[in-house]
């Protein structure tokens, strides 16, 4: 078949086209993911992000049977902080004195930085060989990253959104990509936020008034429409 229809994807059925539509996991870094890293240290339960990941690698698994494109994010800067904003490291609640780029356990390495043991994904939905692995200084997956030249070279016209956190860099690259005309799914169970309340808004807006930023579906309806 040459698409697939979540017929029962909000606010209306949501088309996916095989060969134009791409995966997009957002931050599944160990940085959010796990104690120690930047997200336990700006004072957030790391364990309320875990909760999605069972989802997110079996829509991962769904969509990767099914041929689709696969891009995996990663926040991070350069070692030598030349792509972080004077406002991005100024900010947030890291413990007193720390920064974006110290070291916050040996464990994890430098806090967002390419390359640092923090900053690697999840085993669970690690990439394998013919995905796009692309790290962004921002929470917008399309600025300063070569994202949009790799999907507009392949065709890609439509996108499925997972990753952490839902409402930062999740919402943030939907909105994005919305704006560029792709045709945009967040999969409701595939992304979490540390704040529940913050997530479920964030279904609710990216849907509302007619799918002012997209589509919402669960990794179940996305699966079974593939199959
Ligand atoms: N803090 C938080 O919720 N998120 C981030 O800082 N980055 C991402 O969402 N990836």
């Amino acid at each position: 078949k040459t698409e697939a229809v979540v017929t029962s994807a909000v606010p209306y059925p949501y088309i996916i086209p095989l060969r134009r539509t791409a995966l997009v996991m957002i931050d599944f870094q160990r940085d959010f993911m796990e104690g120690g890293g930047f997200g336990a240290s700006l004072g957030n339960n790391v364990e309320l992000l875990r909760a999605c990941l069972p989802a997110a690698a079996a829509l991962l698994a769904a969509c990767r049977a099914a041929g689709l494109a696969v891009v995996h994010t990663l926040e991070a800067h350069t070692a030598d902080l030349g792509d972080l904003h004077i406002s991005k490291f100024s900010r947030g609640n890291l413990p007193p004195g720390m920064r974006i780029g110290d070291v916050l356990t040996p464990e994890m390495g430098r806090v967002l930085i390419r390359d640092e043991p923090g900053n690697g994904i999840v085993p669970e939905v690690a990439p394998i060989e013919g995905e796009l692995a692309l790290f962004k200084p921002g929470k917008d997956a399309f600025y300063a990253t070569p994202l949009e030249g790799w999907l507009r070279e392949r065709g890609i016209t439509h996108l499925l959104f997972a990753g952490v956190t839902t409402e930062v860099c999740v919402q943030t690259s939907m909105r994005a990509a919305n704006d560029r005309g792709f045709e945009c799914c967040l999969v409701t169970d595939a992304t979490e936020s540390y704040f529940p309340e913050f997530k479920a808004a964030t279904i609710k807006m990216v849907t509302a008034q007619g799918g002012i930023v997209g589509w919402t579906a669960t990794t179940g309806e996305i699966a079974a429409a593939l199959k």
